[in-house]
């Protein structure tokens, strides 16, 4: 049977067994690409692999987002495209501020949403005068998306850029070749004056104009300029091109999750319809294009900033939660931090942040697996069982294992058994599951071990060896 596209990695191998050595005490064991050299020449096919700006994007675990607009004035969630740009009138608006409670959080980047839904730009954008522009805000002389530029770029953290597509207050949102003339002069504004832009966050969003009248939007154009302009920037929406939307905004990837993708699963941004969800949250081993996913979610119930909810920030125990949930299977946690009408991060998320950087410090610290050697041996051509002794009986609570996704992702199965000794070694399990990825993180019932064996089953060879961490509870 022919292998469908971009699954198959070479050609069935005979059983071979062969022991990897550790390089940082963390390396497990490869199944070889080269055939024996009796079966002549590997039939390589290639499986989809992340960009450098892809793998860049996976490597920093963690963005910060930024709700902040009109509806921060009038205590909405969208804005109807009416508000004044009067009300846009935060007191002390501290970019810096925000950049510090992230880089104390573990944060790599923050995304702001220079547009939502009701049109107002947060930059004096030429293309309307609905913005910062007619604001009070530093006199009408004020570019927040500047502030958060500068400031993040002060402090070496990445910036991304949300801009809504959908906007209502556009008088020719719904006249479709000049709202999209206009919305690419808007993203031409916004990736042309503020230097290396590294994520363009697009909402799939599209509902009516204030002219009752609904918009095309021209995906192919936006994402081709957005390439012309910023070419190292990733693009997300539901549908990409490089980054994908996870399937729910309550930061929870699919406990078995592909990076890669069928593209005609999710057509376009916003498409609707059966088995949308799924792909989105798994994704598809047979998939011809690499497309993680990534998690956004909320710190409190709304995107943007109430008062009301000042009670009702997310606890650092479920930050952490939501860090194993998104992280911890495959995924980027985009987590939303709204600032106040101030312009400021409240205390009490600030606090939050680094309350979770400080637990999940603790946490993943110390690998009682360091320096370890781990024996590994095919048991098929795509299945691989390695062992593992870690030199004393450990508690281990934490498992923490990686793909090197540099040569894409493989692994469909994995049970990482414990025991005692060698002399009495019953196997327990203490984690299993389907996929893996950059990087699985299981919590497990806290077990007294000294052995451990990993058994893995993957879709093609693996290309490099795994790694294994275990932390204790
Ligand atoms: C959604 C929007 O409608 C919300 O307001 C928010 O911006 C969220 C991140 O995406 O689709």
């Amino acid at each position: 049977m022919k292998p469908p596209p971009g699954v198959d990695g070479v050609a069935p191998l005979t059983r071979r067994e062969f022991v990897s050595l550790s390089t940082s005490g963390l390396v497990a064991g490869a199944l070889s690409l080269r055939q024996p050299q009796s079966l002549g020449v590997a039939r390589q096919v290639t499986r989809p692999v992340p960009s450098a700006s892809q793998l860049a994007w996976q490597r920093d675990e963690l963005a910060l987002f930024l709700h902040f607009g009109v509806n921060t004035f009038t205590d909405r969630e969208w804005g109807d495209g009416k508000e004044s740009p009067g009300i846009f009138a935060p007191s002390a608006l501290d970019a810096r501020q925000w950049v510090r409670a992230a880089k104390a959080g573990g944060f790599r980047m923050m995304i702001l949403t220079a547009k939502h839904h009701d049109g107002f730009c947060l930059w004096p954008t030429a293309t309307t005068t609905h913005s910062v522009a007619s604001s009070p805000f530093r006199g009408g002389k004020g570019d927040v998306v500047r502030e958060l530029v500068d400031a993040c770029r002060a402090e070496n953290l990445k910036v991304g850029l949300y801009c809504s597509p959908w906007d209502r207050n556009s008088p020719v949102y719904g006249d479709s070749p000049r709202y999209n003339d206009l919305f690419c002069d808007q993203l031409t504004e916004l990736l042309t004056r503020y230097g290396r832009i590294d994520e363009v966050w697009f909402d799939g969003a599209n509902g009516e104009g204030p002219n009752g009248r609904k918009q095309v939007y021209d995906w192919p154009r936006f994402w081709a300029l957005v390439r012309r302009l910023q070419p190292e920037a990733v693009m997300f929406s539901d549908a990409g091109p490089d980054v994908r939307w996870i399937g729910n905004e309550r930061g929870v990837a699919g406990d078995t999750n592909w990076s890669t993708m069928k593209p005609d699963a999710v057509p376009y941004p916003g498409a609707d319809g059966p088995g949308i969800i799924a792909a989105l949250q798994n994704g598809d081993p047979a998939g011809s294009v690499w497309r993680p996913g990534e998690t956004d979610v909320s710190i409190r119930p709304g995107w943007f900033y109430h008062a009301a909810e000042d009670s009702r920030v997310k606890t650092v125990d479920q930050l952490v939660d939501l860090y194993f949930t998104s992280v911890g299977r495959n995924s980027k946690l985009l987590l939303n931090v709204p600032p106040t009408p101030a312009g400021l991060l409240h205390e009490t998320d600030v606090a939050r942040l680094a309350g979770m950087a400080g637990r999940l410090t603790t946490l993943l610290q110390d690998d009682l697996a360091r320096g370890r050697a781990l024996r590994s041996r095919a048991s098929g051509d795509r299945s691989l069982v390695c062992e593992l002794d870690l030199g004393r009986d450990v508690t281990v609570g934490i498992v923490d294992i990686r793909e090197d996704i540099t040569r894409g992702q493989v692994v469909s199965r994995y049970v990482l058994e414990g025991a005692a000794t060698a002399s009495d070694a019953r196997w327990r399990v203490l984690s299993s599951g389907t996929t893996i990825g950059f990087r699985k993180l299981d919590r497990v019932a806290p077990e007294r071990v000294r052995l451990l064996r990993l058994t893995l089953e993957a879709v093609a060879p693996l290309a490099r060896p795994v790694q294994l961490r275990v932390y204790g509870p």
